[in-house]
């Protein structure tokens, strides 16, 4: 079993229930057990600015996959949900990206673990502080804590969440 983080964002139609719905595809797996979901976040777009705020959160699994099978689930879940890529970094209806898995590197041309931009995202980095404090870069050993004090926000709390069993009750 492996601990690894995701970042989750919506920023088209029902941007809750994109969240909820991804989630829950998630937890309905036998490989993959949510055991954190943070707060909902109400984001400032990053990257390509036109487009609509963003819904951000941060999850934490628990998997027998490995980094690559993880990002294949990830792949299904979005396509389950509707993604269409356009463009890039453009509007989306549910977007995962692995942040971390577990303290592993792994560089390879269609998968970067630690996420290369996670720690420069506000976007990713409040909501994955709240339910993990503690995670350090595992090349580095620095805490992402550290690394937020420097962030231009534009992120919001939005909804308070309590707890895994809380949130896929949301949107019901
Ligand atoms: N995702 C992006 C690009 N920009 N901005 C916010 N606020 N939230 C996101 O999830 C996001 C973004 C690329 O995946
Ligand atoms: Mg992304
Ligand atoms: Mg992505």
């Amino acid at each position: 079993m492996t601990v690894a983080y995701l970042s989750i964002g919506s920023n088209i139609g029902d941007r809750l229930d994109h969240l909820v719905e991804a989630v829950r595809a998630l937890d309905v797996r036998d490989d993959v057990r949510v055991l954190a979901v943070s707060s909902v976040y109400e984001t400032a777009p990053v990257g390509y600015t036109d487009q609509a705020d963003f819904l951000n959160i941060a999850v934490g699994v628990e998997t027998t996959l490995d980094a690559y099978e993880l990002l294949a689930a990830c792949q299904e879940v979005e396509q389950a949900l509707g993604r269409v890529r356009t463009v890039r970094w453009g509007p989306r209806t549910v977007d995962l990206d692995i942040l971390l898995y577990d303290n592993d590197n792994v560089v390879a041309e269609n998968l970067i673990v630690p996420h290369m931009r996670m720690h420069e995202r506000a976007f990713v980095l409040i909501p994955l502080l709240e339910i993990a404090p503690m995670v350090v870069h595992p090349k580095t050993g620095k805490l992402y804590a550290k690394e937020i004090a420097a962030q231009d926000r534009g992120v919001m709390l939005w909804k308070k969440v309590n707890g895994v069993e809380q949130f896929l009750q949301t949107a019901e």
